[in-house]
């Protein structure tokens, strides 16, 4: 659908503010909370740029990142005296969501609340009867359907009109009539990075090599089906931003903030080798010099890794999650373990850093195909892998099928998955493995990061004193992970292949 045109008349903006929810920076991040690093918020970011472009002004805040207590928040809202105040919603976060919605109500009664996200995406009517001090949803990107809002707020024109709007109707809750289409990259001007403190977002260090550097998302959606992902926010449509623009605003970053490094956000950076080769080529023959990091699946096109290399990147993460064939054809993940040998042969070769991620005791996994698992990461030689009990999303097949096989938590409740990232009180326990999962979760750290072999790889990788505090922050991002390992019980049982 078009967008409501803007008013005829100016009229006086609406002050706007976007945020993360009030909470503390321990419940964030749980375990990883030392030396986990810290990614600005891209959604809310990406909105407000947008917004800005067509003329209205934005604040935006992630209380925990200032470092602000329940009164320096309350202080905040009431000097900005905001008429819209939108919140960013994951599941981890929602119910620090709610209260903040509760909170800016007393403090601000008139004001509007909206909130979007991947969590009210899924849930968007429920959201709204689960926070009444909520007064619009907006499902999927958030981009145009908030410019829309904001218009007919300004405007007095009907809500109905903006596309993927909840709202309510004295006591009903309402869709709006329109579905947005998604959105052309093109279309977003360059993100706004100059509306944080980048000082205070340090990637992880495994995911940068120098400082400064910066996320940046040049693809969205996702055309793959993974039983433990819920991709409704961005789509299935791989959408990229022109490799042109992303090549002007790489530059651009360098000359305003001195950047030398990139993470290039978003799931499947490297599914189109078209795009991987002309990005590429373009950051040579621009002299980009960027050191740069990206996500990609194991099954990428291998032809394209050393002109990669060249490029500038150093490393790349991936989604591996098992080496059980059944594992990853119930995870639908649509991957076998010889494209990723093969894959971590290539980059081991090119010496770029590799990263994998596991998912330990999916449902129908037992011990055995734990520690088998385990034992693939350490075979692979990877330079980081990082484990995780499988955590069922809402919208997600994983969570469909616990439901049917049994292992998840009884009255769950958001509340749990806010302390997901405290894996000794799982939201699903597999049956087949018990309690016993944890102590194995807490074994795979142990079993990868103490290795003597590994050390030794990871010391003569250091070239600086860079190197060496990246290493340090690192290590104690896992620290607590490996010291509760060397408690769990060793594996009994020798792995078989
Ligand atoms: C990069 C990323 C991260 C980064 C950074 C997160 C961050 N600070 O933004 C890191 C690595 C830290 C991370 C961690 C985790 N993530 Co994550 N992450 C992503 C990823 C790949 C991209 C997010 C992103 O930057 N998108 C780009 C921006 C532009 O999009 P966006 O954030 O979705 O925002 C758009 C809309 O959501 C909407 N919107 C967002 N906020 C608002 C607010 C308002 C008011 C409105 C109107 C609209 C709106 O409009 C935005 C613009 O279009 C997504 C998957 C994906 N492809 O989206 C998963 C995803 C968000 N992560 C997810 C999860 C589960 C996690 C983790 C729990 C670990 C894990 N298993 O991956 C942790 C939790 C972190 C925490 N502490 O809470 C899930 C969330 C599922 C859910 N139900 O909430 C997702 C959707 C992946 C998935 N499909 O399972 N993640
Ligand atoms: S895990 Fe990655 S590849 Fe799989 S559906 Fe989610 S975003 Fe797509």
């Amino acid at each position: 659908m078009n967008l409501p045109a803007p008013p005829s008349q100016p009229h006086p903006p609406l002050r706007i503010l976007l945020i993360s929810p009030f909470m503390s920076y321990r419940d964030r991040w749980g375990q990883y909370h030392e030396g986990a690093g810290d990614t600005f918020p891209a959604g809310i970011g990406a909105i407000a740029g947008y917004l800005e472009s067509f003329g209205h002004p934005v604040a935006l805040l992630e209380p925990d990142v200032v470092g602000m207590d329940r009164n320096d928040f309350i202080a905040f809202l009431r000097q900005g005296d905001y008429q819209l105040i939108g919140i960013s919603v994951f599941t981890t976060n929602v119910v620090f969501a709610y209260e903040t919605a509760r909170l800016i109500r007393e403090i601000l009664p008139d004001t509007r609340i909206l909130m979007g996200g991947s969590h009210p995406t899924i849930f968007p009517e429920r959201t709204l009867s689960e926070s009444p001090e909520t007064d619009f949803i907006i499902a999927h990107e958030g981009e145009k359907p908030t410019l829309a809002l904001v218009r007919a707020l300004i405007a007095g024109t009907d809500l109905a009109e903006v596309p993927n709007l909840w709202y309510r109707d004295g006591d009903v809750i309402r869709a709006s009539l329109h579905k947005g289409g998604w959105l052309n990259l093109d279309e977003l001007p360059i993100f706004p990075y100059h509306k944080f403190d980048m000082s205070r977002y340090t990637p992880a260090p495994s995911l940068r090599r120098v400082l400064p550097t910066f996320n940046y998302m040049a693809q969205r959606g996702c055309p793959f089906l993974c039983s433990f992902c819920d991709t409704s926010t961005h789509g299935h449509k791989v959408r990229y931003r022109s490799v042109e623009k992303v090549l002007d605003d790489l530059q651009t970053l360098k000359e305003q903030f001195g950047i030398r490094g990139v993470i290039f956000e978003g799931s499947n950076f490297t599914i189109n080798p078209n795009f991987i080769r002309r990005l590429c080529q373009g950051m040579l023959d621009r002299k980009l010099d960027l050191t740069w990091y990206c996500m990609g699946r194991a099954d990428l096109d291998h032809d394209l890794l050393p002109l990669m290399k060249q490029a500038g990147m150093w490393a790349m993460s991936f989604g591996l999650e098992s080496c059980n064939p059944e594992t990853l054809q119930r995870m639908q993940k649509r991957l076998n373990v010889q494209q990723v040998k093969a894959t971590m042969q290539v980059l081991s070769r090119l010496r770029v850093r590799t990263i994998g991620s596991f998912i330990l005791g999916y449902p129908g996994e037992t011990e055995k195909d734990i520690l088998n698992t385990i034992e693939f990461a350490v075979e692979l030689d990877l330079d980081v892998a990082v484990f995780f009990i499988p955590v069922p999303f809402p919208g997600t097949k994983l969570l469909r099928d616990v439901q049917e096989l049994g292992g998840l938590k009884p009255d769950l409740q958001w509340q749990d998955y806010s302390a997901w990232l405290d894996h000794n009180h799982p939201i699903y326990i597999n049956p087949l493995i018990g309690t016993r999962q944890v102590e194995l979760y807490n074994y795979a750290f142990r079993r990868f990061y103490t290795r003597p072999g590994y050390i030794w790889k990871q010391l003569r990788q250091i070239r600086s004193a860079n190197d060496v505090m990246r290493l340090l922050q690192g290590f104690k991002s896992v620290r607590t992970l490996i010291m509760k390992g060397f408690q769990a019980l060793l594996p009994k049982r020798l792995m078989s292949n």
